[in-house]
């Protein structure tokens, strides 16, 4: 079997790609290893960047993000008993986010692809991509039981940070800068309705907390704990009562509701550069990882797909590579940006172990200074609600 573009892995990357290369009549093969419905369900992230949106809408794939996604101009900073609000588009020139989780993002897509006869091919596992830098790249796989080979223009590893299109790029040729936080996320999905209009990242001495949501009657929230907690350490009024320490602000109170789900996900900062060796291009968490704290993994997934889909489009229509040549180095400077933001995010508010009083004085200045100059909080509000796609 030949395609103009095999993709290997249908997460929100791949299956954007997918997307927008149909559109614009490019042919292409998506393989997934796991099943539809463990796509669809795999609870990720929850917020879009008017960039984002902006792609999925040319994608024409917002229909429903339009009419179900909460859209937030600004998100509140809590620390010291004190709570201060970050206003986004009056920050930014009109620049927001948007409450819609990558679980509504993929189902949509996927319904959309499906119902437009795209190839994906789900349960499909790539076990190696041979011939990157020849000019017909061939994709190894198994699918139903056998073992099948896909011959392509393009390969793009959309298959995460544990897939196998990163380690495809020669030794000599890859770099992968890392750096593993020293404390993890405890994740919880309750049927409560959010107990704030708005995100709030709170600062305090316990740790980190998160309050965001998913819809107007479920709430999303999330506990800095350490490395290697077991989710069964935390039962559910253990879980409330520590959000409850970690959101303390006088006047102000977190409604309890049923938890419906737990997790705990590591924190990680990774990149590998570059994104590009001869025909095969590395897309989304395959070629980088933020922690979550700038809620930004997503959005970059994203804004990698829109610059590669122009630039093969480019390809095809007239013949030019100029766009294909400069991919990576378009993606990194957006990615690094990232990269930044999201550790500043990270280590202004969570608690190191081996944090000394000295540490913690500086956060709260830090704090204290995007509460008190409006440059300090348009710094935060434009890396917050993304940059433009270049
Ligand atoms: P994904 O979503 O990981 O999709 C990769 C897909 O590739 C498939 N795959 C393969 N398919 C075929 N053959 C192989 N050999 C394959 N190996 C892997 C996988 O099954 C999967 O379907 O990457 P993508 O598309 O680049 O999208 C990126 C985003 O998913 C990611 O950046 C964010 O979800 C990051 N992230 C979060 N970001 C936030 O902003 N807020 C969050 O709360 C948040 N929570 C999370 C997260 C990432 C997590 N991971 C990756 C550990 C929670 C978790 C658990
Ligand atoms: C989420 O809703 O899952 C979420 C929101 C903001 C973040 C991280 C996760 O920074």
């Amino acid at each position: 079997m030949h395609t103009s573009v095999a993709i290997v892995g249908g997460g929100p990357a791949g299956l954007l790609l997918s997307r927008l290369l149909h559109r614009a009549g490019i042919d292409s093969v998506l393989l997934e290893r796991r099943d539809r419905a463990y796509v669809e369900q795999r609870q990720r992230a929850g917020i879009l960047e008017q960039s984002t949106v902006d792609v999925l809408r040319q994608a024409r794939a917002a229909e429903r993000l339009d009419v179900e996604g909460l859209v937030h101009e600004g998100i509140e900073l809590r620390w010291d008993n004190r709570a201060h609000r970050v206003d986004l588009p009056a920050l930014t020139d009109g620049r927001r986010v948007w409450v819609y989780a990558q679980t509504e993002v993929v189902k949509d897509l996927i319904a959309l692809q499906s119902a437009a006869g795209a190839a994906l091919t789900f349960e499909a596992e790539v076990r190696r991509i041979e011939g990157a830098d020849t000019d017909r790249p061939t994709v190894h796989y198994t699918h139903e039981g056998r073992e099948k080979t896909l011959t392509c223009d393009y390969v793009v590893g959309c298959d995460g940070y544990h897939g196998v299109a990163r380690t495809t790029l020669p030794q000599d040729v890859r770099r992968t800068y890392e750096r593993v936080h020293p404390y993890s996320w405890l994740g919880i999905t309750a049927d409560v309705p959010p107990s704030s209009d708005e995100l709030i990242y709170a600062h305090s001495p316990r740790g980190f907390a998160l309050h965001s949501m998913r819809s107007p009657a479920v709430s999303r929230l999330y506990l800095q704990v350490p490395n290697g907690t077991d989710p069964r350490d935390w039962p559910d009024e253990r879980i409330w009562d520590e959000l409850d320490a970690r959101f303390a602000l006088d006047g102000w109170a977190l409604t309890r509701g049923p938890i419906t789900s737990k997790s705990v996900l590591p924190m990680r900062s990774s990149v590998t550069e570059p994104m590009r060796h001869g025909r095969l291009f590395l897309a989304g968490d395959a070629a980088h990882i933020v922690p979550p704290t700038g809620a930004k993994g997503l959005n970059l997934a994203a804004s990698d797909i829109a610059v590669l889909a122009r630039a093969i489009v480019q390809q095809a229509r007239t013949g030019s590579g100029d766009l294909l040549d400069a991919y990576s180095d378009t993606c990194l400077r957006r990615v690094w940006r990232a990269e930044h933001f999201s550790s500043f995010m990270t280590t202004t508010l969570h608690t190191d172990p081996d944090q000394s009083d000295f540490d913690t004085r500086l956060q709260i200045s830090q704090l204290d200074r995007i509460a008190s100059s409006p440059h300090a909080a348009a710094e935060l509000a434009s890396n917050y609600a993304g940059l433009p796609v270049v």
